[in-house]
Order: C-alpha cells, then structure tokens, then sequence
C-alpha cells in the first residue's frame, strides 16, 4: 500500500529544488542494510551511505536497541555543569580511534556546529596564550565546511555564500588543488600539486602569520565534488602551520570512521592536524551528533584559572545528549564486530577497477577514487549546467540506484557494509544510465 502524504506543501525541503520535488517526489519509508524502500515498494540501492553517513548501512540492530534502551532509562539530562556515564564512555572509546595526543572530544550535533566549534576553540587558544593577534581563519576554495557563519566563510563554495552577505570577517581562501590533466583519471592521491600548498606561505606574507588563528581543510573536498589531496599537500601544510605558529584543523565529517578504509583520513595520509570534526558517521547517521577532537595542548590551555571558573563557554543544550550517546556507542560496537572502520581497505582494489571501468564512456571527463569514495566528472551541457548529471541522478533512482551529483560531478560513497556484487550491480546501472544521458 502506498503511503504518500496528501500535503507536501508545509515543509521547506533543505538543499533541495522544492518545486521540482513537489512535482514528482521521491519518498523512502523504510531502510534495511544495503538498500531503502520508496513509498511505491520499489528497491533502491544506497550508493551514498544517505548523505555520506550511513557507513554501516541501515537498520543495525545495534543503533536502534541502544536509542530504545537510552530513551526507556536515561531520555535527557542537562548538558552544562551535569553529566551521565555514557558521554564519558563514548568519549574514551572515541579518542582510541585517534592517534597521537588527540585525546579529548567536545560533543555537538552536526558537522556545521563542530566546525563552529573548532574555529572557536582555535581563537580562544591562542588568546589564551596571549596571541589574541591570531583572529584569521583561512579555509580553501571549494571547501565545504557546513552552513553555519563560520563555516560558511571558510567555506569556498560560491553558491553557498553569495546569498548570505560579507560573511565572518578575516577570513581568507587557499587555492584549491583540483584541475591538473595530468591529475585525471587518478587512483588515489594524485602525483601533482604538493607544492599548492605553499599557497599558505603566500597567505602569510600577506596577513602576517601573527594574525592568523587556524587553517581548515578538508583532507579530501567532498562536497564539493572529490577533489583528492596531491600527494604530500597534506603533509606540506602540516609543515608550514608548524613553522608559524597556526592550527591546522581538519574537517573530517566525511572522510571519519572508516570512509578511507581507515579509522580516520588522519590514519590515512599518517598527518595529525591539532584539532579534527567529525559527524555523520560517528552515529551512522541515525541520530544527529558531532564530535570535535583536540589535542592534549590544546585543552590543558584551557584548563586553568580558579577551579569553579568554567574554562570555555560554548556548548549546545543537546552537546553529549544520552540517546545520541547511546546511538554513537552502538554505532562503535557495531563498527567493532565487524571491522567495518577498515574494511573499506580490503574493497579499495575491487571499487576502484569498477569505477574506472567507466572510462570509456565518451562524457566521463575525470575519475577519481581513494578508499570507498569516488568522483566521476561528467562533461556538462551546453549552456546547461548541472543538467546531465541530475538527470543522470532521477535515472538512477528509477533504475533502483541511489547516487548523489554536485554540478556535474557524480559522488558516490557506499556503505561499508557493500559487498562485490553490490558493487557490480551499482555500476552495472549506472554504465546504463550514463549511456542514456549521452
Ligand atoms: N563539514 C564537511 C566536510 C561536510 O561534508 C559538514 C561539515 C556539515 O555537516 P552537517 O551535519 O551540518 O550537514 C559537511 C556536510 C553532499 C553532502 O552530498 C555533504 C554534506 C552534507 C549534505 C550533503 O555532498 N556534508
């Protein structure tokens, strides 16, 4: 039985062209492992993980019980001056998953307010340690940094800004790395381009480095369309923040918990930023929740003056909320028993051959892949921007694929639970497709 809405009309639909979804909605009503359910009982196959969240699939048994469970025992409890067992345990679990000395979380719920919460935290830090000069913030063009002022600004996607006046001010951009032809058609990091990161030295000479606060990257733009770091750009950076004084921050709400086949991106590229943002997949997407990793220095900065003075004030009524506790512990536990943090590294091989098994239909300009994420750019329309790859996105969801398109690019980032011939079967359909959008 169908089990549409009789009224689309009263909700304002995020990101979305609303007038065209209203013409002709797509609805999911349920969701199991691999797949979702659309309110006319079709099948569709999630080759996004829902928005780059849902990295051990859907349904696990192991997130809802504990949402249940919480909900029954322990619904809310005041986040400020109070707390309950589970956000210290999840804390501790947490920062086991990171190397080094990033040993301590701050909790918030989304990836927008843990980049707010970064950029704040950098500020204060050095203020702290009577820099109060390091103000500036420098994001990169193309990044995506959530949709909040701060993020916003540091953010370099044009049309997420242009609508929404000068921004925070201080900020400036990086330029972003994608574009050599040497680069395309790449299988992981591409070999050209470390040196763009000396763009930051650049930036330093203009600002003065005393004047800024902290750089934010993502160690892989996903939004924006994967754009993969060149080789050593990562660790390029590293070295030039270390030589002036400047936080580096990486914005991992896409490339945590496993997306690279690794914990972190910061396991993969073997680069500790001082801070890092997560979200998404660190409660497999059920339940809103971010986490903000920061190093010991960091922290122990903050952790003086009178003993009954509080050391930061920031914080969300919901930050360390019980039931989101609850839902990232199962979450854990379910990453755990089935090793799912990096199992996407033992898949690398199959989805990258897959992928790049499309490169011989005449619009695929560029392919891009590292872990189990990939970018496939597709020449655009004449005079229509956009236009193919959307279409190629209704395609694939009447053919039972769900993808996701940014301009022209395709992005696709599967549960880690996929198995190969899922894999299979995603590209069997969307080869299919691509050859009808021709
Ligand atoms: N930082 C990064 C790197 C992100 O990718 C955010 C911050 C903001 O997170 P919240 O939870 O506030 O949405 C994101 C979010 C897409 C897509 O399809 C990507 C995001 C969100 C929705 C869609 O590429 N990234």
């Amino acid at each position: 039985m169908s089990t549409t809405p009789n009224n689309l009309d009263a909700y304002w639909m995020p990101f979305t062209a609303n007038r065209h979804y209203k013409s002709a909605p797509r609805l999911m009503v349920a969701a199991e492992g691999m797949y979702y359910t659309t309110h006319d009982g079709r099948k569709v196959l999630d080759g996004t993980a829902g928005l780059w969240c849902c990295n051990a699939g859907h349904a696990r048994p192991r997130i809802s019980e504990a949402i249940a469970r919480q909900a029954r025992e322990l619904d809310y409890s005041p986040a400020f001056q109070m707390g309950h067992p589970k956000a210290f345990e999840l804390a501790s679990r947490l920062v086991q998953l990171m190397p080094g000395t990033l040993d301590h979380v701050f909790f918030t719920n989304s990836g927008s307010e843990s980049v707010e919460t970064a950029l704040k935290i950098a500020i204060a830090y050095h203020r702290l340690g009577g820099e109060a000069s390091r103000v500036r913030l420098i994001g990169r063009e193309r990044g995506y940094h959530g949709v909040n002022f701060g993020g916003m600004s540091v953010g370099g996607m044009t049309p997420n800004r242009k609508m929404f006046g000068a921004l925070v001010a201080g900020v400036d951009h990086l330029r972003h790395t994608h574009g050599d032809p040497r680069n395309f058609f790449s299988r992981g990091e591409p070999e050209f381009g470390a040196e763009l990161a000396d763009d930051l030295e650049r930036l330093c000479a203009l600002h003065d480095p005393s004047t800024i606060a902290a750089v934010i990257v993502e160690p892989i733009q996903g939004s924006a369309g994967v754009f993969l770091p060149p080789r050593g750009y990562l660790k390029r950076l590293r070295d030039i923040c270390d030589r002036h004084g400047i936080l580096l921050i990486f914005d991992e709400v896409i490339t945590g918990y496993g997306r690279l086949g690794t914990n972190f991106a910061v396991n993969y590229f073997g680069v500790e930023p001082d801070i890092v943002t997560t979200a998404k997949g660190l409660t497999n997407g059920v339940i809103p929740m971010g986490a903000v990793f920061v190093q010991k220095k960091i922290h122990d900065r903050f952790m003086q003056g009178p003993q009954n003075a509080i050391e930061l004030f920031h914080g969300y009524t919901y930050s360390g909320n019980p039931v989101a506790c609850a839902a990232a512990l199962g979450t854990l536990d379910t990453y755990e028993e089935e090793g799912l943090l990096t199992r996407g590294a033992s898949l690398v091989e199959y989805w990258a051959d897959a992928v790049h098994g499309l490169r011989d239909i005449p619009i695929v300009t560029d392919i891009r892949t590292l872990g189990l994420i990939a970018g496939i750019e597709l020449q655009p329309i004449e005079g229509k921007p956009s236009a193919r790859a959307f279409d190629a996105y209704l395609k694939c969801f009447a053919a039972g694929l769900l993808i996701r398109t940014t301009g022209d690019i395709i992005a696709l980032s599967p549960p880690l639970i996929i198995e190969k011939g899922e894999i299979d079967m995603l590209f069997e359909t969307l080869r299919r497709v691509l050859k009808q959008v021709n």
